[in-house]
């Protein structure tokens, strides 16, 4: 049984860079959705044991192609989610410190050289999907942009995500249209680099 990770603040928390209508649709709606048919898949296909990381990166255990399918899209969806609204929050916004500070500059130049090139993945990510900051095991950063709920787990790249940014229209549309640069610039002001950092530790031990 997968499930979904506690929202650690309120839906209007995230404001004015998130409105609360947002929030509470993509978590309540789309999220729990994501959630919903994951368990609903999974249990069919006999993985509603397996960690959800570990799945995703062994899509190819699962015999059944429809299956596979419904699992990619909705296990991806219900990590991907559990990602990004975890390592973002009220406190969220500036530079990144610690040793994601680091290694940001170290691999990019600097956090605005890092800022732009994301933000460019992001905003030229054709229809739906994601852009990453993403880590091997050693530490070494990277960022990928990926199509629908597919993540660098998913896509075997031997990398985990530590930046999620999610550009589905669903993510933003109602307040910023079809102004989705806007969104990403925003987005900035609430991704939170304590959390990012903390993660990024755990991974690399
Ligand atoms: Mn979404």
């Amino acid at each position: 049984m997968f499930k979904q990770a506690d929202l650690a603040y309120d839906y209007a928390a995230l404001e004015p860079t998130i409105d609360a209508l947002t929030v509470e649709t993509h978590y309540a709606k789309h999220h729990a959705t994501y959630t919903n048919n994951l368990n609903s898949f999974a249990e069919k296909a006999g993985v509603a044991d397996r960690d959800i990381e570990e799945l995703l990166a062994d899509l190819d255990s699962i015999a059944d192609p429809a299956l596979r399918t419904a699992i990619r899209n909705n296990g991806g969806g219900f990590y991907n989610h559990n990602l990004y609204f975890s390592t973002i929050s009220p406190n969220g916004g500036g530079e990144a410190g610690g040793a994601i500070g680091e290694a940001i500059t170290k691999t990019f130049g600097s956090f605005d050289a890092f800022k732009e090139q994301i933000s460019a993945l992001a905003l030229g990510q054709f229809g739906s999907g994601w852009a990453w900051l993403e880590t091997d095991a050693s530490g070494a950063l990277s960022i990928s942009n990926t199509p629908n709920q597919d993540n660098p787990i998913s896509l075997c790249t031997g990398k985990k995500p530590l930046v999620a940014i999610d550009v589905w229209e669903h993510a933003y549309y109602l307040k910023y249209k079809n102004l989705r640069a806007d969104y990403i610039k925003a987005l900035f002001d609430v991704i939170d680099w304590e959390i990012v950092d903390a993660n990024y530790k755990k991974i690399i031990g």
